[in-house]
């Protein structure tokens, strides 16, 4: 009898728990180190990693909504760094050196966040400490763009505990996920691959300071969902400024075969330190 009693209690419990989303656990570590840009020139950049070991991706935390996250922060840098989440924890939790902090939190509505460190805002940033949090509310496949650009001095200052002046700022380097063409091609996040009739959803986040423009050729595309512009949802275009800290969900139908461009509008932004095309371009690919 008590036996049974258990069971139905534990049953009982697996579908509350079943309803209400599940827990999901991540760590993220905060490792500072450098990136190589498509000049070969090194870049001080911080970023989030699932290990100590330094890559210069942001990992994409993925949710269904109505989860809850279970987050531990690491802080392996030398210095104290904060922790903070667009519209959903937005005063930061400081992190000193070799220190870590646990954030909990339940997500109820579908979009992306942006994850990031929000002390002497907008350098930590910049340098790389911000990523996507995406809580999805479908099944089908998806595309994430963290769009970043530098300017080489800029985070040489920064690194070295100086003054930048953002009035100033003239970016030469411009990157999703982390890479510029040709190498953003080889990134299964970034280079957008379907069927005809397929429903394909693009996550896209601006970590950068620069106005990002972004030109879809061959598609238009229907707005989803926007963290700054709720009345655009619905729209359906094919070009998109997303501002710095902005993030949008898009969504594509394609109705045709072939390959076309997806780049940023502002030319500057396809070039790496002035040579064209080794910026921010990538592509879809519908195969029958
Ligand atoms: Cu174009």
């Amino acid at each position: 009898m008590t036996n049974r009693i258990v069971i139905f209690a534990a049953f009982l419990l697996f579908s509350v728990s079943k309803t209400i989303g599940s827990t999901v656990n991540q760590k993220l570590y905060i490792v500072a180190d450098s990136i190589t840009t498509v000049d070969r020139k090194k870049l001080p950049y911080i970023s989030y990693n699932y290990s100590k070991v330094f890559t210069a991706q942001n990992p994409v935390i993925t949710l269904s909504k109505g989860d809850s996250l279970r987050l531990w922060i690491i802080n392996t840098d030398s210095i104290t760094h904060s922790f903070a989440i667009r519209k959903l924890m937005t005063s930061g939790m400081s992190i000193p050196s070799n220190d870590s902090v646990l954030v909990t939190l339940r997500l109820n509505q579908a979009g992306v966040y942006i994850y990031h460190d929000p002390k002497d805002f907008p350098n930590f940033v910049y340098m790389g400490l911000g990523g996507m949090l995406v809580v999805r509310n479908h099944q089908h496949a998806s595309f994430y763009w963290n769009l970043k650009e530098h300017q080489a001095s800029f985070n040489h200052v920064i690194s070295n505990k100086g003054t930048v002046d953002w009035s100033m700022y003239n970016p030469k380097y411009f990157t999703i996920n982390g890479n510029s063409y040709p190498h953003i091609l080889q990134d299964e996040n970034a280079r957008i691959r379907g069927k005809i009739g397929d429903t394909l959803i693009i996550n896209i986040s601006n970590t950068g300071r620069s106005i990002h423009p972004l030109h879809f050729h061959g598609f238009h595309a229907t707005t989803l969902y926007s963290s700054s512009k709720g009345n655009s949802i619905g729209r359906i275009k094919d070009t998109y400024a997303i501002y710095p800290m902005e993030t949008l969900v898009l969504q594509i139908v394609p109705d045709k075969l072939g390959e076309y461009p997806i780049h940023d509008h502002n030319l500057v932004a396809v070039t790496g330190k002035g040579i064209y095309p080794n910026g921010m371009l990538t592509s879809i690919i519908i195969t029958p």
